[in-house]
């Protein structure tokens, strides 16, 4: 499918999509989160995808949501378009893991979307913030969740509040990116962790994930509950036996998503 706000490529069982609006760094419009989430459906939907890398350009993953198609907007605009809720949920309901590859500026909207990601890598250019609050508005798209739960209330309050950017050693240093690497090399790291979990059990790779993200939505005790039907379940399948036996073999497992 032809996309004029994203670009997407598909190698080695690996979606990259490079959102790509480089007049306005990024800025997500109704337009380009519309295509993203078309082309994560699709990539979620293909056999041949096992995961996701996000990134953008080398000065910015995204640099907010679009200020000029939200500068006009009411409050009736955006209560009854629920605007870019669709979206959002679209993008969460994503089963196959998807990397956030973040360069320079990730700004409000595009701050959110890189948490809505299972993990976020980072280039040592990359820059985070919450700064609606100099547009007199506020995050929208899970900042005050997200970023809360990712970096502690301390910081992601001040960030909120006072707009300032974390770059990323602070970013690494608060638990917001897993790791960060030269810019240079952001996207071939990318896809290169992108392969290794496209080398794993899918069954188990999805179920790792909605356990993990279930910790975000219950509590400890049901979520070890939840984890362990999901461990044990795993062990109906072909897959458990090939790694188990491959391991035991001195061997590399051949999973089949059976
Ligand atoms: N929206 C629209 N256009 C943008 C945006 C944006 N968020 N950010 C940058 N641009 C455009 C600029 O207008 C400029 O366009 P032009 O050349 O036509 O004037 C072009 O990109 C380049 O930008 P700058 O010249 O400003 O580049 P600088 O290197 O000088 O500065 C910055 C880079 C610091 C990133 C600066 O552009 C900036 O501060 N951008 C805005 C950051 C921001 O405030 N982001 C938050 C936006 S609000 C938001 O994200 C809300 C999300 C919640 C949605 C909720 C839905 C329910």
């Amino acid at each position: 499918m032809a996309y004029s706000t994203i670009k997407t490529d598909t190698k080695n069982s690996v979606t990259l999509i490079r959102l790509d609006r480089p007049d306005a760094l990024n800025a997500l419009n109704s337009e380009l989160l519309g295509e993203l989430a078309t082309a994560l459906s699709a990539a979620d939907a293909d056999p041949k995808v096992r995961a996701i890398v996000i990134t953008g350009s080398e000065k910015a993953f995204a640099a907010g949501a679009d200020i000029k198609e939200m500068s006009e907007k009411t409050f009736a605009d955006m209560a009854l378009s629920d605007f870019f809720a669709a979206e959002a949920n679209t993008i969460t309901a994503i089963r196959k893991p998807i990397i956030a590859a973040v360069a320079g500026y990730a700004l409000g909207g595009g701050c959110e979307l890189a948490m809505m990601c299972d993990f976020i890598i980072a280039a040592d250019t990359a820059k985070f913030g919450q700064p609606e609050i100099n547009l007199g508005i506020m995050a929208g798209l899970g900042g005050t969740q997200r970023l809360t739960r990712f970096v502690g209330k301390s910081k992601a309050m001040e960030m909120h509040l006072t707009g300032r950017f974390m770059d990323a050693a602070e970013a690494e240093r608060s638990g917001l990116v897993s790791r960060v690497v030269p810019a240079a090399k952001l996207v071939e790291e990318a896809l290169d962790v992108a392969g290794k979990i496209a080398e794993k059990s899918q069954i188990a790779v999805m179920a790792a994930k909605e356990a993990v993200n279930r910790s975000y939505e219950t509590t400890m005790s049901e979520g070890l509950l939840f984890e362990r039907r999901s461990f044990h379940a795993l062990f109906a399948t072909d897959d458990q036996s090939e790694g188990m036996d491959a391991f035991l073999e001195k061997r590399a497992p051949q999973f089949r998503d059976k």
